[in-house]
């Protein structure tokens, strides 16, 4: 992938995992070029937080579109102005279609709050507790035409405090996804992990069981 990997990050709400890619980018500990900040929702507060930090930014609504192919092809042509090489979910609330998927093929990641395969959808945290787990997290992935399936590449762990509620467990989820998610991109952005035959890839080896990086 090119020396500094031009970088579109997709967005439908806060932008709190947006804010940690400004931030590494700006610390110098993550080395791409964030060319748009694109949100399905003109008021998601990322949007603002990308106008802060000086980053284009784009927007098209879904609800101004009869159905998810022409919605899709409408963002398709948006981000295709910055000719990304990278697309960055975070927090991005609407599923692609597959043939959104095949236009950016093994370029795309998504960052989900749970530890994949174990509860793909929403709701995650809650769900966790109710199952009386004694583990959550969070798994950055390439995202594929399957929501949620696609090949795993790095996961932070924690463990769960007994008696803890849903949002404190999703704001511990938050901030270990803040840690994890930029060094995951960069090391896509650099061409270390790759997307090859519906796997994920490190230093030309097969990711079988992903990335762990463990938390208090
Ligand atoms: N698209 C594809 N093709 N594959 C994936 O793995 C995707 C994806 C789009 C988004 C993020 C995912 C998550 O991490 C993601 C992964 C939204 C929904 C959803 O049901 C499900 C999973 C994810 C994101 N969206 C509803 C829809 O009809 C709308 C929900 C809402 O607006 O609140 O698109 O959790
Ligand atoms: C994150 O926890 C992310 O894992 C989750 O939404 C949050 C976004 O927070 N993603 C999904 O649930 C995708 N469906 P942010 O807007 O503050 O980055």
């Amino acid at each position: 992938m090119a020396a500094r990997c031009k970088t579109a990050i997709l967005i439908s709400g806060s932008g709190t995992n947006l804010q940690a890619f400004i931030n590494a980018v700006a610390g110098g500990s993550l080395d791409l070029d964030i060319a748009v900040v694109f949100s399905n929702n003109p008021d998601a507060f990322g949007l603002q937080r990308a106008e802060q930090a000086g980053i284009s930014t784009a927007c098209v609504q879904h609800g101004d579109f009869p159905d998810r192919d022409s919605f899709d092809r409408a963002v398709i042509a948006e981000l295709d102005r910055f000719e990304p090489d990278l697309l960055i979910l975070a927090g991005f609330m609407r599923i692609l279609s597959a043939s959104f998927v095949s236009h950016y093929a093994g370029k795309i990641l998504n960052i989900h709050p749970a530890l994949l395969p174990l509860y793909p959808g929403l709701n995650t945290h809650q769900r966790v507790l109710d199952a009386g787990d004694e583990w959550h997290g969070s798994t950055v992935h390439f995202v594929t035409e399957q929501l949620d399936a696609g090949p795993r590449i790095l996961q932070g762990r924690l463990p769960i405090i007994p008696g803890e509620s849903a949002e404190e467990l999703e704001k511990r989820v938050q901030a270990v996804e803040h840690q994890i998610y930029p060094v995951a991109a960069g090391m896509v952005g650099s061409g270390k992990v790759s997307f090859k035959d519906g796997q994920s890839w490190v230093d030309g080896h097969p990711i079988v069981e992903p990335l762990i990086k463990s938390f208090k």
